[in-house]
């Protein structure tokens, strides 16, 4: 059945003509594209790489990145549109193109030289090439200013020792942005498939975000070319491409919710019970006005947001809202519409278990739904609570 959008406060009227044919082309991408596959692959548990070179076509990747390395130029609210569109597809999908355009394209168009742009950024936003990045070691997640992962000088360059762990697409990556310790100080280094000593083995066993490739790196003796390291130095080189990220998980996330709330409305009409559509009942309305109401919300949060960001006057902290409001509605969603499917709610036939599942992954990674509150609480008070 195609998809009809969840527009309570009419905000697609405001959106500007590039803006409505992103969402709308992105929205038919993933009605005939992503839905009729992506239960079998997260059965598989496998991603959908036929998709990568039609996410190219329609932009998807660097999507606000200049033309001139080919991508398309747009603006913030179109990437966030975007980011919530491929979300009502499904979280492993919009990771993918979350990490292709925020976590690798925008550093390396950032902190890049002109030659390492014009190496990588075309055939990164023509999906001829995948990226990943590497933040996250075992023992350093939330904190990741205790990284291990390090690089020393070598002639002609510098030597890479350490592990990453729960990186996005790092078995499929051609080009992995890593972030090590150099003279007592986080540094971006450019690790490309093939240099020795580098292997990305796939982690297996989620249950979560399963259309979505998740892996270890591994840095044994790595020769990193000196043209590869990225002119950032500190913690807030990895933290800015994390905001870019954040700010599209925020817009996915409402994609997600409306993904589970266009389900149970159509869902509620047509199941019978005691003679009439459970939608007709008071308590099961009590839900979908709930779901419809948060995902009003967080829509507004997010365009709001996104009108910022466009303007240049976005803040960090605003981010962190977004993605703790957002995909903590999200999950109460996903939620709310497995009991207004009863036991129906637990099959594939209908996306509820899949976002579910997804969602537990969204709310742990890029900043956890605590580290958000963190970040927010320091804001608002100027205390530090971290430590
Ligand atoms: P702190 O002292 O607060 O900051 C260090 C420097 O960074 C600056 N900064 C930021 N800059 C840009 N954007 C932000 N969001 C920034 N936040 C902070 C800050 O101004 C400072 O700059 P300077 O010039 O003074 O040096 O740093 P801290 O060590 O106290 O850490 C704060 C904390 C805990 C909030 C931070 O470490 C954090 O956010 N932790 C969470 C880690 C995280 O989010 N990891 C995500 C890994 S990647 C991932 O999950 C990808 S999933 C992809 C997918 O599949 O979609
Ligand atoms: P921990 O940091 O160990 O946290 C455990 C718990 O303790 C959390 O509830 C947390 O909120 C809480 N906690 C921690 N510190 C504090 C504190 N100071 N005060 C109060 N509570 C606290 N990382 C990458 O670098 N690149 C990727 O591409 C990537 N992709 C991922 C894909 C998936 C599917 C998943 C699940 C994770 C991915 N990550 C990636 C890692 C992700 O960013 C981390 O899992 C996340 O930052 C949290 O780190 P952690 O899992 O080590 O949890």
């Amino acid at each position: 059945m195609a998809f009809q959008p969840v527009d309570y406060y009419n905000i697609y009227e405001q959106l500007t003509s590039e803006e409505k044919l992103v969402r709308e082309s992105v929205a038919d991408f993933v009605d005939n594209e992503v839905l009729p596959v992506i239960e079998h692959h997260y059965q598989a548990g496998t991603f959908p790489m036929d998709l990568v070179g039609k996410m190219a076509e329609l932009g998807l990747f660097g999507i606000t990145l200049p033309q001139e390395y080919g991508c398309a130029g747009a603006n913030y609210v179109s990437y966030g549109l975007a980011m919530q569109e491929l979300e009502r597809g499904d979280s492993g999908v919009r990771s993918f193109a979350s990490v292709q355009s925020s976590l690798v394209m925008f550093p390396i168009y950032t902190y890049g030289t002109e030659e390492i742009r014009k190496k990588w950024l075309p055939k990164l936003a023509a999906g001829s090439a995948i990226g990943c990045f590497g933040l996250t070691e075992p023992d350093f997640g939330s904190n990741p200013s205790g990284m291990i992962t390090n690089a020393k000088d070598i002639d002609g360059g510098y030597l890479l020792n350490g592990a990453k762990m729960w990186i996005t697409n790092g078995s499929l990556a051609d080009v992995a942005v890593v972030w090590a310790k150099y003279e007592g100080e986080v540094h971006g280094f450019l690790v490309e498939k093939g240099m020795k000593g580098f292997s990305a083995p796939e982690m297996k066993g989620k249950h979560s975000l399963r259309a979505s490739v998740t892996s270890e790196l591994i840095f044994q003796d790595v020769e990193i070319p000196k043209e590869n390291k990225l002119d950032v130095k500190g913690l807030k080189g990895p933290l800015s491409c994390l905001t870019q990220a954040r700010y599209g998980i925020a817009w996915g996330a409402i994609g997600s919710a409306i993904g589970t709330y266009q389900s149970s409305l159509d869902y509620a009409k047509s199941r019978i019970q005691f003679e009439k559509p459970i939608a007709g009942f008071q308590l099961v309305q009590e839900k979908l006005v709930w779901m419809l109401n948060e995902i009003t919300k967080g829509q507004l949060i997010c365009m709001q947001l996104g009108h910022l960001k466009d303007s240049g006057k976005m803040n960090p902290n605003q981010v962190s809202l977004a993605k703790r409001n957002n995909v903590d509605i999200a999950i109460q969603c996903a939620r709310i519409a497995r009991d207004i499917h009863g036991a129906n709610g637990i099959l594939d036939e209908y996306p509820i278990m899949r976002h579910s599942a997804n969602l537990e992954s969204v709310r742990t990674y890029e900043g956890t739904h605590d580290i958000h509150t963190l970040i927010l609480g320091a804001d608002i008070t100027g205390i530090q609570a971290f430590k």
